[in-house]
């Protein structure tokens, strides 16, 4: 078949995402034997003509569209992306077969199938499932018996079954050196998969609790593909957890070093396996920068959260990085459950002492179904049974939910290396774009070093 690739990615902060999950797709789709096109709407201008002169162009028989962020997780100051994603079904109605998938939707894809009108939808990995389901359209197949495609008018699937094998993203067909150009890297994924419980964490519903790896070599390879064909120095590993499991970590760093690839790359790390031993490694491999997804710095509010380490381990992976000159990023998290004026002073306490380059903090915690902290919002009367959470509904403890936005306002405002981007503190999107123009690769946290002081609304 004739299959049109739609990125529906729209969102430039804090960078221009490079469509991964797409040309994870592309590959299998091509070997299938299918006649493969793409639109990545990221860039255009106007994304209906984009799509209109797509469509006329390619005159495609499926239109693949791929959801990655239902909306910006950021409250105040909340984004929505699904009228852009309707405005696509819309333009392909009665000219192709529209079928859905992705991140974004996997979270809830009962519910956006509906919303959004397309034809199928796939929810979780598709590598397996949709040349299977493009196949079904083709022979007149039932759909409904595959794993994880869900059908309009319907209330249930078969729940998607994990790759056994992880493959290559095949990246020919989109601008990898505009994302590296505009985005300052190239992102790559080592593993699927989190084993942890945090309450509110929707990656081991994404990914799965059990972890599957990639061949090393096969790592390797693509890393060799992305330096030597495109031009790329700076790769972002999008695994869940990098430093885990930490051999595989360090035997992948190994393998860089063995290579002497010229990358430096950066990545989410859990500060309870990290070691002087593994981020010498890591260094020696090209990391120039970690981020560590703290979430707080009081004792109580880690427990509330299920986070699986303590402050101790906060404190004792910041140390490593000074004593290794790597710049580090501390996310956190205001307002989950039992949060109070005292735990969120203890977070800005804790943060003072480990000196992190940039704390990066949400406030308000976004709920999505099948999560234990839906349980608690539905206990705490923030949702009702049944309500929809497609539209952003966030978790703010209410023992402060009065108070919050000031309270953490006044105090990021005395430190200059704190960003809280819902309350526009120290970033916005104007000053993001203000910032890609510095020849910086990587995270762009990492030029906080050079803020003078701290803003609200900063451009
Ligand atoms: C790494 C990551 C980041 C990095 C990205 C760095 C980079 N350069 O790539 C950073 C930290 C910058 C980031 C930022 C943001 N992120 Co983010 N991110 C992730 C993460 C952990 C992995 C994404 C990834 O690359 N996966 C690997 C690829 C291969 O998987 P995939 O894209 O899901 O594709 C697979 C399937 O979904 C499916 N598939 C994909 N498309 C299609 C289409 C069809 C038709 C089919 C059948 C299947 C299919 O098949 C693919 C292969 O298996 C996910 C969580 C997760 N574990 O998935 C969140 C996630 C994608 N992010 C999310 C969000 C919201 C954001 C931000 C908006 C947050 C913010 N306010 O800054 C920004 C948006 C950035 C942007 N410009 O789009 C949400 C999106 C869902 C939602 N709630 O809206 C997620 C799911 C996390 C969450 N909260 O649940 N992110
Ligand atoms: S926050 Fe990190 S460690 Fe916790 S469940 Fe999510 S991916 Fe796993």
């Amino acid at each position: 078949m004739n299959i049109l690739l739609v990125s529906a990615n729209r969102e430039r902060d804090p960078s221009p995402v490079f469509p991964i999950g797409l040309a994870c797709l592309a590959g299998p789709l091509a070997a299938a034997g299918h006649l493969l096109s793409a639109l990545d709407l990221c860039f255009e201008a106007d994304p209906a003509s984009a799509v209109s002169s797509a469509l006329a162009e390619h005159k495609p028989d499926v239109v693949v569209i791929s959801l990655r962020n239902l909306d910006n997780v950021t409250w105040p100051g909340s984004r929505s992306y699904l009228d852009g994603v309707c405005d696509i079904v819309a333009l392909c109605r009665g000219r192709a077969i529209t079928v859905i998938g992705g991140s974004g939707f996997s979270l809830m894809p009962v519910e956006i199938l509906a919303a959004v009108g397309a034809d199928y939808g796939v929810a979780a990995e598709g590598e397996e499932v949709l040349p299977r389901l493009i196949h079904c359209l083709e022979s007149g197949g039932d759909a409904a018996l595959l794993p994880g495609v869900v059908l309009p008018g319907r209330a249930g699937f078969i729940p998607p079954l994990p790759l056994a094998t992880l493959g290559t993203p095949d990246r020919t067909l989109f601008n990898v050196s505009r994302y590296f150009r505009e985005g300052g890297m190239a992102n790559l994924q080592t593993k699927r998969g989190c084993p942890f419980g945090c309450i509110y964490c929707t990656y081991p519903l994404l990914e799965g609790r059990c972890m599957r790896l990639r061949p090393i070599p096969d790592i390797i390879a693509e890393i060799h593909t992305l330096v030597d064909d495109y031009g790329v120095n700076y790769l972002y590993f999008v695994d869940d957890i990098f430093n885990y499991p930490p051999a595989f970590a360090e035997e992948l760093c190994r393998a860089m070093i063995a290579e002497r690839l010229q990358v430096n790359w950066s990545a989410f790390i859990n500060p309870d396996f990290i070691t002087a031993n593994l981020l010498q490694v890591m260094l020696e491999a090209g990391c120039d920068a970690v981020e560590y997804g703290s979430d707080s710095g009081s004792p109580r509010m880690l427990k509330n959260l299920g986070k699986s380490f303590t402050t101790e381990s906060i404190r004792e992976s910041s140390r490593l990085c000074h004593e290794m000159g790597v710049d580090f990023a501390h996310y956190i998290l205001f307002g989950g459950p039992g949060e109070s004026r005292e735990t969120v002073l203890e977070t800005f306490t804790l943060m003072d002492e480990v000196e992190p380059t940039a704390v990066i903090a949400m406030t308000g915690i976004r709920i999505y179904p099948d999560t234990a902290i839906e349980q608690s919002a539905l206990r705490d009367g923030i949702i009702a049974e049944g309500d929809s959470l497609l539209e952003p509904v966030f978790y703010i403890s209410p023992a402060i939910k009065g108070e919050l936005c000031d309270l953490v306002t006044q105090e990021a405002l005395k430190r200059c290396t704190w960003i809280v981007p819902g309350l526009e503190v120290n970033v916005n999107s104007a000053m993001l774009d203000a910032m890609r123009m510095f020849p910086v690769k990587g995270p762009l946290w990492k030029l906080m070093k050079r803020l003078g002081r701290s803003r609200v609304s900063p451009m």
